[in-house]
């Protein structure tokens, strides 16, 4: 079988797909049909939350929640209890199995972090020392939700903005732990240590080489972490955020690694807001190795930013009809969408 030439398949112009090899899925890619017209759906765009504190929020330092609990006066960052959790430390762990009805019991735990007591600010506007909090938090909260019996995994999340379902503009994330990994975790845990066991090396340590050396995906790097558009990237304007150093998870993070990842946050929230001129909404997380005690050498850990815009504030990118049923697809090249963020 003779291979085809790499230069025949040119990645701006004709129609691919490309591999995600953290999860063994295919994306399609076609740029040529970025010259589409838009007569669809826009959106509205999102107020700013101009109140620096908001007497009505929930999540503001000092206020009554909505089952009447107290938020003490926090001056950094403040976590809790989720008072509507979607899960709970006490679900029976049976399983059901009835030929392919089949059921487990999943129990976790739901908790809240508020970023900051500034209800008027998201990442993109906290300073980096704050940031680093934020950081700090999660250290904590992989540490100490990770460290419970019957949890198998930390997932840390953002959603922000209207647009992505948040529920409250104060800036905050949440942290859902889990009984059993959850579907994503399993797949990237599953294709990492299958390529580490073929290369001897962690995937993602030599993708981000190959990245490094290639360049035209890369949105910003510092001593310690990279920003990149990943080469499989789903939604427009995705980006990864890989540390340079293997680090399985948040509780092998290094002081001077947690300032790097801050910077690296800020650095990528202000070019997102600058992109459009918008509060920029996402949806972003960070993947970890698994809680179960073991080394798990073939983890690195990284955050994904799935931002759901498409060409402005106004056109968000609708997963739908082939996406739904087939592959998900893109117009805009990874490439382009890490010139424009590099720019940015
Ligand atoms: P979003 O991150 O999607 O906006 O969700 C906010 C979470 O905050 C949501 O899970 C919780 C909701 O249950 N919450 C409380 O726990 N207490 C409150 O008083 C308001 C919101
Ligand atoms: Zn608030």
């Amino acid at each position: 079988m003779t291979k085809p030439e790499l230069s025949k398949l040119d990645l701006r112009e004709a129609s691919h797909r490309r591999l995600n090899p953290l999860t063994g899925e295919w994306t399609l890619v076609s740029p040529h049909r970025m010259q589409r017209p838009w007569q669809g759906k826009r959106e509205a765009l999102a107020a700013r939350a101009g109140l620096a504190y908001d007497p009505t929020c929930y999540l503001c330092a000092g206020n009554a929640r909505a089952n009447g609990m107290r938020n003490p006066d926090y001056p950094h960052t403040f976590v809790f209890d989720n008072d509507f959790p979607s899960l709970r430390p006490d679900a029976p762990p049976e399983r059901i199995e009835d030929g392919l009805l089949v059921a487990e019991g999943e129990s976790g735990v739901c908790r809240v972090l508020c970023f900051s007591p500034r209800h008027d600010l998201t990442l993109a506007g906290m300073a980096v020392p704050d940031i680093e909090r934020v950081v700090d938090a999660w250290v904590e909260e992989t540490v100490n939700l990770g460290g419970m019996p019957d949890i198998s995994s930390v997932q840390i999340f953002e959603n922000r903005g209207e647009i992505m379902g948040c529920s409250n503009p104060h800036p905050h994330g949440q942290i859902w732990a889990t009984r059993h990994l959850p579907n994503e975790l399993e797949k990237e845990t599953h294709r990492q240590a299958e390529y580490l066991l073929k290369h001897g090396r962690p995937l993602l340590v030599d993708y981000l080489g190959l990245e490094i050396e290639r360049g035209a995906r890369i949105v910003f790097m510092n001593a310690h972490f990279v920003v990149l558009a990943p080469f499989w990237a789903v939604w427009p304007f995705e980006t990864m955020i890989l540390p340079r150093r293997r680090i399985g998870g948040f509780d092998e993070m290094r002081a001077e690694e947690r300032t790097a990842l801050a910077e690296a946050l800020s650095e990528l929230t202000q070019r997102y807001d600058r992109l459009f001129a918008v509060s920029f909404p996402y949806s972003m997380g960070f993947h970890q190795k698994p809680a179960d005690g073991a080394i798990h050498a073939e983890w690195q850990m990284h955050a994904h930013f799935y931002p759901p815009l498409l060409r402005s504030a106004t056109v968000k990118k609708f997963v739908v009809g082939f996406e739904m049923l087939g592959s998900p697809q893109r117009d805009l090249t990874p490439e382009a969408a890490a010139a424009r963020l590099r720019e940015a």
